[in-house]
């Protein structure tokens, strides 16, 4: 199944692996890679020098290429976005704000930039900076998220920039995939199905929870403050919404995700960790390794897309 976008990142098959903060470490993008697909570090809130460790820990265990997703909340941002030139990283895709400002000093290094976008307007604006593709995500996503659907966003995007759209948003098989190229796009990225790989190094507890998660079992947080983040309910969303409903002052808030999404990743705290994944993830029903998601993914799609 070629595209513009295999061909622009040199891999075989259209699925890019979601830059998932704390999740997207060197196992799992060096999985996604050596699968065929785009393994991505995420960067997420993490200190430079980490991120650059990652980077060398996955070149070790993949000679595929993979890329680095810079969450651009990270305060450490500006170094981050040195460090990949530095180490020679091929792709970069960022969220969660305008990677502008590091928009030329990547394409001289030649890095292929992919922000990850909600809207139209900015797709528009990326693709005027110099943006290679974009990642349209839209709001089932788990995470930091926009309002808009994947079945909406997609179609939009893809009608007002020329350069390549990646779909991401409730993207979980193969039908997902098909769907998304009906729509308009020439990849998909998917987070929520790869946390449960056997190369995602989340917490067990946090695997189950996925794998048990119906439909309508996520949440979304922060909508009353301007960053929505989608998660599984649980003890902590609940006692948010409240405070959220009651008007709680944002610091307040604040306290209840500081260090949250750790605590979910690292030491399989379900009551008071945020676990974050999309709408999709009662669809993801069993742990399987990344070569054999990726594989059953595609013969799923290509079946659908002949008939
Ligand atoms: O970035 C994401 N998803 C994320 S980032 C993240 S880390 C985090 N942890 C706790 C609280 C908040 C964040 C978890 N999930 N997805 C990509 C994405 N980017 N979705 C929406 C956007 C976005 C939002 C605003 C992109 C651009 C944008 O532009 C703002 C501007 O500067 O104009």
């Amino acid at each position: 199944m070629e595209t513009r976008i295999t061909k622009l990142l040199g891999i075989r098959y259209p699925i890019i692996q979601g830059g998932m903060a704390w999740v997207a470490e060197h196992h799992l993008a060096a999985a996604v890679s050596n699968a065929g697909g785009m393994g991505l570090i995420g960067a997420g809130g993490a200190p430079a020098s980490f991120v650059r460790e990652e980077i060398r820990k996955a070149k070790e265990i993949t000679d595929q290429p993979f890329g680095v997703n810079i969450m651009l909340m990270n305060p450490e941002a500006d170094e981050i976005a040195k460090v990949v030139v530095e180490e020679g990283v091929k792709v970069v895709t960022t969220g969660a704000g305008n990677p502008g400002k590091y928009m030329a000093m990547w394409k001289e290094a030649g890095v292929r930039v992919i922000p990850v976008i909600a809207s139209v307007a900015m797709a528009k604006m990326m693709e005027r900076s110099g943006a290679d593709a974009v990642v349209a995500e839209g709001t089932e996503s788990g995470g930091h998220i926009g309002a808009a659907t994947t079945m909406t966003l997609v179609p939009q995007v893809a009608d007002a920039v020329r350069i390549p759209v990646i779909a991401a948003g409730g993207i979980g098989d193969g039908r997902g995939l098909a769907a998304a190229m009906m729509l308009g796009a020439e990849a998909v990225q998917m987070g929520t199905r790869f946390l449960v790989a056997k190369e995602s190094v989340i917490h067990e507890n946090y695997k189950k929870k996925v794998i048990a998660a119906r439909d309508i079992d996520s949440e979304v947080t922060g909508l009353s403050h301007g960053h929505p983040v989608r998660q599984l309910r649980n003890a902590m969303t609940r006692e948010y919404l409240k405070l959220e409903k009651e008007g709680a002052p944002f610091e307040e808030l604040e306290q209840l995700t500081l260090g949250a999404l750790r605590k979910a990743v690292v030491e399989g705290d379900t009551v008071n960790g945020t676990l974050m994944a999309g709408q999709i993830a009662g669809l993801v029903s069993r742990e399987q390794t990344c070569a054999e998601m990726i594989q059953e993914i595609m013969e799923q799609a290509q079946k659908l897309l002949k008939r």
